[in-house]
């Protein structure tokens, strides 16, 4: 199958990124690395939109065909790769695992959003810094909750081998540094993401991406 990521650095394009490189790891599957500059805004080219009407990443082509959306680009992964075993097999743990998948995409991800892209959210400057004031606060408040749900794995989120949850986790915990959150404050999180990062694939990810936990600064 011919594989191409269409991907963003530090963007949750990480999660399909570091799968593929699971995949290639575990199958020998290769993949084609598209780099999309979304500073100079090539994600909203003709082309581009022809691929992904919503004008962002990650795209994952497979055989000339475009897929959207990181769970169905995952579902569509393991399906295709369960030798990998980026999901648990078992179908009530791997629909238990699709559903901490989509919380983290529609519920964590999108609390950031409003942080990053607050104008996108309220209009009049005091609206905004009300939305980024209480989705600063929220989005603490759902780490935390991840760390609760990791304070377990051992050493990733699933056991022996790297999930997407890890490589999610990862770019949500990156985000905080961005958002105001100390990593630091976050021990447990860290501790496991400590782990996380050593993994080969996630490893390999963060070097194309040349990206690094290292988003918060300090006033
Ligand atoms: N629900 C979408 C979220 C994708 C998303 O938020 N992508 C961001 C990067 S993390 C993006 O491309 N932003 C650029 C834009 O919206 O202009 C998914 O699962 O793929």
């Amino acid at each position: 199958m011919k594989l191409e990521l269409y991907f963003a650095p530090g963007a949750c394009s990480f999660v399909p990124h570091v799968a593929l490189e699971a995949i290639q790891a575990a199958t020998g599957q290769a993949f084609e690395q598209k780099l999309v500059k979304l500073h100079k805004g090539e994600h909203k080219t003709p082309e581009y939109l022809a691929m992904n009407p919503n004008g962002q990443v990650p795209v994952l082509v497979a055989d000339g065909k475009p897929l959207t959306q990181i769970v169905a680009i995952c579902e569509f992964l393991d399906r295709c790769f369960p030798k990998a075993s980026l999901l648990p097999a078992e179908p009530w743990a791997r629909t238990q695992a699709l559903s901490q998948l989509a919380w983290l995409n529609n519920t964590v991800h999108p609390t950031f959003t409003r942080v990053f892209r607050t104008s996108e959210f309220a209009e009049s400057e005091p609206a905004q810094a009300d939305v980024k004031k209480t989705a600063q606060a929220r989005y603490r408040r759902l780490l935390e909750r991840i760390q609760d749900w990791t304070a377990t794995a051992s050493p990733y989120w699933f056991g022996e081998r790297i999930a997407f949850h890890d490589a999610y986790a990862f770019t949500l915990l990156r985000w905080g540094g961005i958002a105001g959150i100390d990593p630091k404050s976050l021990p447990g999180y860290l501790a496991y993401m400590e782990r996380v990062m050593a993994a080969p694939p996630v490893a390999a990810a963060l070097e194309r991406e040349r990206i690094k936990l290292d988003t918060y600064k300090t006033a």
